[in-house]
């Protein structure tokens, strides 16, 4: 299986699973994914998803045997496939956690950087690798690096396609954190653990905000923020945390309801 789904209390652990290639991606990984994202959507008790790859990389994008023989039109055509794996984890009403364990290439840096909150082993790296082969950054890569990291970094990074080191890249903003490599698990499983433990109706809702403020003026957002907290201040979760506030006592959470 290309894609391995483990479930852990209050989330779910999805493993890129090809080691043997670095956990280059198919169209078929791809699907599965996305697949894999569905049904932790569609299951109530998971409330966080952790991403990670199997093997010493994370993902070293498109898996070029898969493409050598194809049309140069038809290239294109693979988006069809990615592009909604991009959106799934943009749009899943749940945080998701990347856990970088090694190098990052290609679409499998953007695939990264589609997750909420990242994680990288401090050995690991991201190589926008897509100018070596005479493509342009996708799976989103255009759009996410300058956000991230400003326009010259990101310039710099998609032209030279030189490997940013995990140091660096939580240094210049790009991802949370670095870890030493034996920490990179355990801390992941610890916020995957955290999160799930939290309202989930406001983490769905605070994830649709900062992707709105993307595109919104300060007047739009302000009147976003006003619709999202009517309908974050109207869940039980939110009652809940205010009386736990009160007594002093730690919240509990109900089940995932969005
Ligand atoms: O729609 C579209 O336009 C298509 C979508 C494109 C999106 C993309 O992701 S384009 C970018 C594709 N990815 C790359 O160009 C990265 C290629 N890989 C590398 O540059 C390096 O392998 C790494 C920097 C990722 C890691 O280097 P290193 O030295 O640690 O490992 P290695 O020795 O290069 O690779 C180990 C094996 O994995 C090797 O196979 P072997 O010799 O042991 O049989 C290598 O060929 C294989 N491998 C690595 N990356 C890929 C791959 N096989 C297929 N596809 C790969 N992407």
């Amino acid at each position: 299986m290309t894609v391995l789904v483990e479930t852990c209390p209050g989330y779910r652990v999805i493993t890129l699973n090809r080691p043997e290639r670095l956990n280059a991606l198919t169209v078929e990984m791809a699907d599965a994914l996305t697949a894999a994202l569905d049904a932790g959507e569609a299951d109530r008790d998971c409330r966080a998803v952790l991403l990670t790859g199997a093997g010493r990389a994370f993902c070293a994008g498109q898996d070029l045997n898969a493409i050598v023989d194809m049309p140069p039109d038809a290239i294109g055509d693979l988006l069809d496939h990615y592009n909604p794996l991009i959106q799934r984890l943009r749009d899943l009403p749940m945080p998701v956690v990347c856990a970088v364990n090694g190098v990052a290439a290609g679409a499998g840096g953007n695939l990264a950087l589609a997750c909420d909150i990242v994680l990288a082993a401090q050995s690991a790296s991201f190589v926008q690798a897509f100018a070596r082969i005479g493509l342009i950054p996708d799976c989103g890569g255009t759009w996410f690096l300058p956000r991230l990291v400003g326009s010259a970094r990101a310039r710099a990074l998609a032209m030279l396609a030189e490997p940013l080191p995990a140091d660096k890249a939580a240094e210049w903003g790009m991802i949370w954190q670095a870890v030493a490599d034996e920490r990179l698990l355990p801390e992941a499983h610890a916020l995957a653990t955290r999160l799930a433990g939290q309202a989930s109706a406001a983490l769905a809702l605070t994830k649709r905000a900062l992707d709105a403020a993307q595109a919104n003026d300060l007047d739009k957002q302000l009147d976003l923020e006003r619709d999202l907290q009517a309908k974050a201040g109207a869940s039980p979760d939110h009652a809940e945390g205010v009386r736990a506030f009160l007594e002093k006592r730690p919240p509990v959470f109900g089940r995932r309801r969005n």
